[in-house]
């Protein structure tokens, strides 16, 4: 698919009223028939350029216009760079329950569900994300009269918290936000357990600022005993740790109690379980779920959209299509350390203060693990991570 990359420049930054810069990063390639195909189709689309918007010949710029809003803090706000104004008469707040494609299903105040598109300007002004509109987003959006089912145009996404990120092919990907929790589930078997992908969940619930909860599902398959050292690792670190079966029910009345009021995203690998878990905890959910295949013990992709499902006593959770590997989003290599929970405490006593604790003597970090201070595989998984390996 075509992807349109743009640059902004803000030549007048803070106050309501600024001119945006939206500068061409691309070569003139035609939009695919079908990709345009697809935009008729909907018939949302309220703003297909004018022709005092093609390029001018001025330098990059493609085109100039001058938007309403304020600008927001990036590290606050994750992926949105502009809080626009919007025509508060016509434009109703919503929640949005999933995304496919172009398009969201959007739930507003009293219950009704829109089928929306997004306001193209909201498009453009987003140059580094995957999707402009989240799962969990809370948005401004406007309902479109005329038409047999409710539909609309989102026309604002409202700042984020507690989102959870990571980088697909270059991209930030918002897999949800505004969130509280994040459920990093796995399986004791079936598939194999991935402790680092533990590590990289946990240090995207860290820089997205929700509290995660770790989830060792299919325990019917394993001896438990097995398990307490890798629990006791993260339970040390404070960490919420839960030993579950879906299949026997084991936990399901503590998982039950976690999820309850909160708004939580589960998320892991495919095949673990995470579908099964939430149809135990809510029977009513009836999501779809598949046995991992013989071969591989890998799961097979059942669930293939991110959607909030409403829990019945209050709160909601997200259940996600499975992850094969997890690349943060927008993580130094400095920063990490500081999302290590149990290597934070070691960072500031190395000989060089710019000690990346892996190749530097004198490493405060490297020997707590020779001592047995540190979990020897909690580093190699934070060198792994650092190494930029993909899981
Ligand atoms: N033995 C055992 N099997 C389980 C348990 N929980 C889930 N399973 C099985 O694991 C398989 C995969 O379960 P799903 O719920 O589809 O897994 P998922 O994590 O949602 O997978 P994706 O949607 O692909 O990400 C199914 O065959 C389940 O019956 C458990 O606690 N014990
Ligand atoms: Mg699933
Ligand atoms: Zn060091």
């Amino acid at each position: 698919m075509f992807i349109k990359r743009i640059e902004i420049r803000f030549t007048m930054a803070k106050k309501k009223k600024f001119r945006a810069d939206f500068r061409k990063n691309r070569e003139d390639r035609p939009r695919t028939s079908d990709w345009t195909r697809r935009w008729r189709q909907h018939g949302f689309e309220d703003e297909s350029p004018p022709q005092s918007e093609r390029i001018s010949g001025k330098g990059e710029i493609a085109r100039r216009r001058t938007v309403r809003g304020e600008q927001l803090d990036q590290s606050e706000t994750p992926g949105l760079g502009i809080h626009l104004d919007v025509d508060e008469s016509v434009c109703r707040p919503g929640r949005v329950l999933s995304v496919l494609g172009l398009h969201s299903t959007v739930e507003d105040a009293s219950g009704n569900i829109y089928q929306c598109a997004t306001r193209r300007l909201l498009k453009t002004l987003a140059t580094e994300q995957r999707h402009v509109v989240a799962v969990g987003d809370r948005v401004r959006f406007r309902p479109v009269e005329g038409t047999d089912s409710p539909e609309g145009l989102i026309e604002r996404v409202e700042p984020r918290h507690g989102c959870l990120c990571r980088t697909v092919r270059g991209r930030q990907h918002i897999i949800v936000a505004n969130v509280d929790r994040l459920a990093i589930v796995v399986s004791a078997a079936e598939p194999r357990l991935k402790p680092n992908l533990i590590d990289r969940l946990l240090m995207a619930a860290e820089k997205g600022g929700v509290r995660p909860l770790i989830c060792i599902n299919k325990i019917d398959l394993v001896d438990p005993a097995g398990l307490q050292p890798l629990a006791g690792v993260y339970g040390r670190m404070g960490y919420e740790v839960l030993l579950l079966s879906a299949k026997t029910g084991f936990g399901v009345e503590r998982l039950r109690r976690a999820l309850m009021g909160r708004e939580t995203v589960v998320a892991g690998q495919s095949g673990v379980g995470k579908s099964s878990l939430l149809n135990v905890v809510d029977p009513s959910f009836q999501l779809h779920i598949q046995p991992v295949s013989e071969e591989t013990e890998k799961g097979k992709h059942t669930t293939t959209t991110a959607r909030l499902l409403p829990l019945a006593g209050g709160g909601f959770v997200v259940d996600t299509p499975g992850m094969r590997r997890f690349q943060p989003w927008d993580v130094t290599a400095e920063e990490v350390p500081g999302f290590f929970r149990d290597l934070r405490p070691y960072e500031h006593l190395c000989r060089f203060p710019n000690c990346t604790h892996t190749h530097e003597d004198q490493c405060a970090v490297k020997n707590a693990v020779a001592d047995g201070r540190l979990d020897e595989r909690r580093y190699e998984s934070y060198c792994h991570l650092l190494s930029g390996d993909g899981d």
